[in-house]
């Protein structure tokens, strides 16, 4: 058996080392650039950091974008890129191939939900040659509760007056002026509402007139009024049932003629 001189042996394995030194460092030059990047946005937004969160109303959509660019990875042999998310978000992406250069764009959907929001998307890349490469990149949106519509100042009314002429009956909505007051109200009063609304004198009439104004004024969205039809009724039951007509009608009135914007 034919065995080399020790320092032999050491130089041959040190030109082995060399040659493997050179292959890996010259020869495959493209595995010290292989790259891929991702850039996740939230409804446009880079958004990074919280700072830069944008500000969404709770319940909104959220189109998250996955911008995947292969910066100089793989040739294409057996190439697989995969984009997840890790809050869970469904990343809707196919992407067959992506040559080096190329960008793609994923998307995943949501619903914006209160208070600060992150979600960070990843992308891998398996290629034969070049191995696994990967990158993530986050972004943020910060969910506001839209604050409750204000309350209905009311403000506006039309008068009794107004209501029961007949060339205003086109501004009657939800009432005709023939309904019976008793089965619109739930009262014993007696006639149409465009009776009552033409009623003379104090007491249980003064109170029907300006109930019928009252409800057709609740009940047209052309008049900002101070109480709802649900209210306007049972104002007008408890009236009845209390035999206090002056009070209810005195509140009614009150709002009657704070102005109408009908014509
Ligand atoms: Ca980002």
């Amino acid at each position: 058996m034919h065995t080399l001189p020790r320092s032999r042996f050491l130089a041959a394995a040190f030109m082995l080392l060399a040659a493997f030194a050179f292959f890996t460092l010259n020869v495959s030059p493209a595995a010290a650039n292989t790259s891929i990047d991702i850039e996740k946005h939230t409804n446009g937004f880079d958004a990074d950091t919280p700072e830069e969160a944008p500000i969404l109303q709770v319940g909104d959509q959220v189109v998250w974008e996955y911008i995947v660019t292969n910066t100089g990875f793989g040739p294409g042999r057996g190439l697989t890129i995969t984009v997840t998310d890790d809050q869970g978000v469904e990343v809707i992406c196919t992407i067959d191939y992506l040559d080096v250069g190329e960008t793609t764009t994923c998307y995943g959907y949501g619903i914006a939900e209160a208070g600060l929001y992150s979600n960070v998307g990843c992308v891998e890349g398996i290629d034969i040659r070049d191995g696994v490469v990967s990158d993530c990149d986050p972004s943020h949106y910060y969910g506001e509760t839209p604050p409750p519509p204000p309350p209905s100042g009311g403000g506006q009314g039309c008068t009794p007056g107004y209501w029961k002429q007949e060339h205003h009956f086109d501004s009657w909505i939800g009432y005709s002026p023939s309904d019976s007051f008793d089965a619109i109200f739930g009262v014993s009063y007696g006639g149409t509402l465009a009776e009552a609304a033409g009623a003379k004198g104090g007491g249980a009439n003064a109170l029907a007139r300006h109930a019928v104004a009252a409800l057709l004024n609740s009940a047209t969205g052309g008049v900002d009024y101070l109480y709802s039809t649900a209210d306007v009724i049972s104002m007008v039951q408890a009236a009845f049932a209390s035999g206090d007509f002056n009070g209810t009608k005195d509140l009614f009135e009150a709002q009657n003629e704070m102005g109408c914007p009908l014509n």
